[in-house]
């Protein structure tokens, strides 16, 4: 069984191992205690993708002296295959973030085609704000007059350019032009514009079938066009079309951790990734008609909670709080008082099941490509014609569960209070001159060096790996050197937890610089975005520092880094490589499935930096990952001539 105070820093979530062990509820913890990685997979080296093998090729104790030999029966060498493995979870990424893009533009096309009477648009302004990148215009010439073009059609425009960018069979993705103009030149030099976005992962999949693309540099680059089209692409239409629909995010104060849940509540939990399915959960536990029938079981109301990334989304529109990040999902419901947790797609435990089969919880999937096998779990598909049915439906059936409570209810105490909501719009507002919003001023504060640079820290939590602890110190030791962090996914989540979401801890853990930013402003040092797909807020945020100008022509000049200090998922790859290939030097911890080819893993973490201005690295100690991170930092100060 796992030591609990080995398992995470966080103490709600030690209590909650410990309870489990109790209970005898097996958690992803204690099957990482019994389930060692296997030792030539970790390296990227097997190859499993035709019937002649798995091949496996680790690479020798004493590494490699002369000429490398290995291969496999088809003659694949090292790099081919840590080459070919690398692109697919490249494919796989991209695909989970474009596929819910593509989910949101599909119910947009509805709103637009006024189809569904549940979703609506709530930013008229962000509408505007994105149709140009569409090439739709807002503006229409009456009489040699220029006259606003009618919202519903300049909508359904849009609607229909987006649902194009999957699968428009000639030229390039629209809105890869939203990236400064030399990058842009750069990547069309460079051959790796992407195309449309099912393209670029259904070749990956063909070029890496048996027999095909045998050169890691030519997979490496049609990875970066994949990547490119999740980044630029994919998940930033997700970004745009949610908050057109949804609201752009402003900054809200909400709450994290177990902590939240209340044992005189329903206790919902919604967890996976689309605003399309939360977002009418909230509505409906807001709803009269919920919050009586709550009251009518003896509920005093009904306490909605998220995790993962349907927790961010919730949280930086609604301030809905979260429970807690990717391996406290089972957590949740070992506190025996989550009455239903309903689940759509990614980063969701098949063994949630399992642990839902010992309390009384309703466990709910709703996606029609996300189902699981046991018997226990209830399927309710969720359809944006009659969404507002479906969640009150979902919604019900909590609030008739709260009654079934078996176990006795243990629900930590421990919950933080943070700011969350961040976005590209919110840190022009908050961090710009006082007459207009611009990122001016940040550039400012950056030039004279009150901020060191600019940091992204983001991604999954790993079981391999203690809970948060990675994530923790490397963003501590960011700040503490003045670098303003900018978190998304289970990172902010993590980041929340442990207090530094809130404008006061700016005082403690800040150098001095940042500090003083941060208190004049009424910021946190660690800014919230939102979820993983909004992760495109980070590469349109950095796009605007280098519009502000004072800094260099592309996102590679700028004293910026990347982090994801836990990645678990094939969704943090593809980020990792749509962040290296957009210039940003990028550290993950734990490990990188590439050391078993030393070639290939030098092309990634060197050569790559002379195509694009970003590189790979793989660092798992967290400090010394930081302290990485801050030396580019310092290095492109140094070229800029701004180092002080
Ligand atoms: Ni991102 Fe979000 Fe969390 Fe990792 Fe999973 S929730 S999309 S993949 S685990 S950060």
């Amino acid at each position: 069984l796992a030591d609990p105070l080995n398992a995470s820093i966080d103490p709600a979530t030690q209590q909650m191992i410990k309870r489990a062990q109790e209970l005898g509820v097996e958690t992803v913890f204690d099957r990482a205690e019994t389930m060692k990685p296997c030792n030539i997979g970790i390296q990227g080296t097997c190859c499993k993708n035709c019937a002649m093998g798995p091949c496996r090729l680790p690479l020798p104790k004493s590494g490699i002296e002369g000429e490398d030999t290995r291969k496999g029966l088809c003659g694949a060498t090292a790099n081919t295959i840590a080459a070919r493995n690398f692109a697919r979870m490249v494919a796989g990424g991209a695909s989970a973030h474009s596929d819910h893009g593509r989910g949101v533009a599909e119910v947009f096309l509805s709103v637009a085609r006024k189809e569904t009477e549940d979703y609506h648009i709530k930013d008229y302004h962000k509408l505007l704000a994105i149709a140009p990148h569409f090439d739709v215009a807002t503006t229409v010439t009456v009489d040699g007059e220029t006259q606003d073009r009618d919202m519903d059609e300049i909508a359904l425009e849009v609607a229909e350019k987006a649902m194009n960018e999957w699968g428009k069979p000639d030229s390039e993705c629209l809105y890869i032009k939203r990236a400064p103009e030399a990058t842009y030149n750069r990547w069309k030099e460079l051959g790796v514009l992407p195309r449309n976005v099912d393209r670029e992962i259904v070749e990956i999949m063909h070029r890496t079938h048996m027999g095909v693309d045998q050169d890691y540099k030519n997979l490496i680059k049609q990875s970066t066009r994949a990547a490119l089209a999740d980044g630029w692409v994919g998940s930033m239409i997700a970004t745009d079309l949610q908050d057109v629909m949804f609201g752009t995010p402003s900054p809200v104060q909400s709450e994290v951790n177990l902590g939240i849940m209340k044992a005189d509540h329903v206790n919902l939990v919604v967890h996976g990734h689309e605003p399309i399915l939360s977002e009418m959960i909230v509505a409906a536990c807001q709803s009269k008609e919920m919050m009586d029938y709550a009251a009518e079981k003896g509920a005093k109301g009904i306490q909605l909670g998220g995790i993962c990334c349907t927790a961010n989304e919730l949280a930086q529109r609604h301030g809905v709080p979260i429970v807690g990040t990717f391996l406290q999902q089972e957590l949740a419901i070992i506190t025996g008082a989550c009455d239903a947790m309903v689940v759509d797609v990614q980063c969701i435990f098949q063994n949630l099941a399992n642990v839902a089969k010992c309390f009384h919880t309703k466990l709910i999937t709703t996606h029609p490509i996300a189902r699981m096998e046991q018997n226990n779990v209830i399927h309710i598909e969720f359809d944006e014609h009659h969404a507002m049915e479906d969640a009150k439906r979902i919604v019900r059936m909590a609030i008739d569960n709260f009654e079934n409570r078996k176990a006795e209810v243990m629900i930590p105490t421990q919950k933080e209070t943070q700011v969350v909501g961040f976005g590209v719009e919110s840190i022009e507002y908050h961090l710009g001159g006082s007459f207009r919003g611009s990122y001016y001023t940040l550039n400012d504060n950056i030039i004279n060096g009150r901020i060191r640079g600019i940091a992204g820290v983001v991604g999954c939590n790993n079981a391999r790996t203690k809970h948060n602890n990675d994530h923790i110190t490397v963003i501590k030791e960011l700040i503490k050197n003045d670098v303003i962090v900018l978190t998304t996914g289970c990172s902010a989540i993590a980041a929340g937890m442990a207090g530094l979401l809130s404008p006061e801890c700016a005082a403690v853990h800040c150098g001095p610089g940042l500090a003083e930013v941060c208190e004049t402003v009424g910021i946190p040092p660690v800014l919230h975005l939102g979820s993983c797909v909004d992760n495109s807020r980070i590469l349109l945020a950095a796009t605007e520092v280098v519009k502000a100008g004072g800094l260099g022509k592309e996102i590679k000049d700028l004293p910026v880094a990347g982090s994801a200090p836990e990645w678990m998922s094939e969704k943090a790859i593809s980020i990792g490589h749509y962040f290296v290939t957009s210039g940003v030097y990028t550290v993950f911890g734990v490990t990188m499935p590439v050391d078993g080819a030393p070639v290939f893993r030098d092309h990634l973490y060197n050569e790559l930096e002379g195509l694009y201005g970003g590189m790979w690295d793989c660092e798992p100690d967290p400090v010394k990952h930081a302290q990485k991170m801050i030396a580019h930092i310092d290095k492109k100060r140094q070229e800029l001539g701004i180092d002080k």
